[in-house]
């Protein structure tokens, strides 16, 4: 239960430094990391045997293992325990983020101190991967950490696999070739899949050969995992062109589920600057990340991204003893009632919504589900901004009291005047 004792203990001065899985790390003013999260650091989810994410992470390693094989390739290296915590050359400089982007701020990334992070991404991982230039591919495995919203797809940490894939760019006309049985069949709707276009352009350093042949094994890899993950010969996959600034061309993958389509990752080719300054000038690649989670809950049918935290054992009863070659299909056990509070605030010019996610997260834990603005306007005369939003709670193991929320809802208040700066309303 929350008490005084519990918002002090978030809000206290930060320890000088902080220990996560057996390194030690100093802390300054940059930290910004709430207890909640620093715990999550030591769960490693994927790491959890009869986990769902660890059985997604086992299902495609397999996949990627016999597809090797068929392609005659020596496959793909698991690198599945690096330490969360990455330099900010790792987690932005290296994949040529700009200083001025938005997802370097502390609002958006958690610091541990200046220089370090809990990484945003596994592309964090890239070059330390390809640096030991002992496979061809790398499939990393790893949880990545962003401050975000609140509500049921979203989770201020989750899980990524990043794939990784060279070629010997001398050779390329036949590593890249793919036998026929594995291009896509027919009867699969494939859109958009395009070699590289004016808005979004191949690298000088590489020929447009080059480019469609590398682009091309990326999509048909991918387009393989993917119908063999969903066991679907049917699925229909859509390419839409994208950006990173560490791949050029750059595409997104959307799978047809559910009468929607749905974001599974971001891929393109490896810029070649990451492969030269890695000791692998002769080679050309292409590089993947998509999140478990996404993946996870439509093909699990799990219908909210707390439950993969959950203790419960309702949950990890039902994955316990599945093997990784089937798919279960979760049985949702009866949901507890929810009920929700709003509270409305002036803004100052500094605020930022992540932050009062951050607070409501570390004030009332597992027990938030959505928080969603419902109201905002700005003052005529004062130019102010006033915002409402609405905290829906519920717990995913039993019923909530009413004192319970109320107190819940109470510290809230509290603690989002103490540290957001703002000004309560009624
Ligand atoms: C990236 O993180 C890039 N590093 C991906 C990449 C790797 C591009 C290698 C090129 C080469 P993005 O932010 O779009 O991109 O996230 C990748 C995937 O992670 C998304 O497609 C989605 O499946 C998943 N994801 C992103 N944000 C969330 C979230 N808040 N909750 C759950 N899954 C998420
Ligand atoms: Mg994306």
């Amino acid at each position: 239960m929350l008490n005084r004792a519990t918002i002090d203990s978030v809000s206290a001065k930060n320890p000088e430094s902080l220990t996560v899985l057996d390194r030690e790390y100093p802390t300054d003013s940059w930290m910004n990391i709430p207890p909640s999260i620093l715990a999550k650091t030591v769960c490693r989810l994927h790491l959890q045997p009869g986990h769902p994410l660890n059985l997604l992470k086992a299902r495609i390693e397999d996949h990627f293992e016999k597809f090797s094989k068929d392609i005659g390739s020596k496959g793909f290296r698991v690198k599945d325990s690096l330490n969360p915590i990455v330099t900010v050359e790792q987690n932005f400089d290296d994949l040529f983020i700009s200083k001025d982007h938005p997802g370097r701020r502390p609002t958006d990334t958690y610091y541990v101190n200046e220089g370090h992070v809990l990484r945003t991404h596994t592309s964090a991982h890239q070059r330390e991967a390809l640096r030991t230039r002992d496979a061809p591919g790398y499939l990393v495995t790893a949880d990545v950490y962003r401050k975000d919203e609140i509500d049921t797809s979203h989770y201020p940490v989750f899980h990524q696999m990043e794939g990784i894939y060279t070629f010997d760019r001398a050779n390329l006309e036949t590593e890249a070739a793919l036998p026929a049985s594995l291009s896509t069949p027919a009867n699969v709707e494939v859109t958009g899949a395009k070699v590289c276009s004016e808005t979004n352009p191949g690298q000088d350093v590489h020929t447009l050969r080059e480019t469609e042949l590398v682009g091309a094994h990326l999509r048909t890899s991918l387009e393989c995992m993917v119908r063999n993950i969903f066991d679907d010969p049917n699925l229909r996959i859509r390419w839409n062109d994208d950006y990173f600034p560490f791949t050029a061309p750059s595409w997104e993958m959307e799978v047809w589920y559910q009468d929607r389509w749905m974001e599974l990752c971001g891929c393109g080719v490896m810029k070649q600057e990451i492969l030269d300054k890695t000791g692998n000038e002769s080679r050309i690649g292409w590089a993947f990340g998509f999140g478990l989670e996404r993946i996870a809950m439509v093909l699990y049918g799990i219908p909210d991204i707390r439950l993969f935290w959950s203790m419960d054992e309702r949950f990890h009863s039902q994955f316990k003893n599945a093997s990784k070659s089937s798919v279960v299909k979760f049985q949702p056990y009866s949901k507890y009632p929810s009920c929700y509070k709003d509270i409305s605030f002036w803004c100052p010019e500094s605020y930022h919504e992540n932050e009062f996610s951050e607070v409501v997260r570390e004030v009332a834990g597992d027990r938030v589900e959505t928080v969603a603005l419902i109201d905002k306007f700005t003052h005529p005369k004062t130019k102010r901004t006033s915002r409402c939003y609405r905290i829906q709670y519920r717990a995913m193991d039993r019923t909530l009291t009413n004192e319970e929320v109320d107190s819940i809802q109470e510290s809230v208040r509290q603690m989002v005047s103490d540290k957001c700066g703002v000004e309560l309303r009624g």
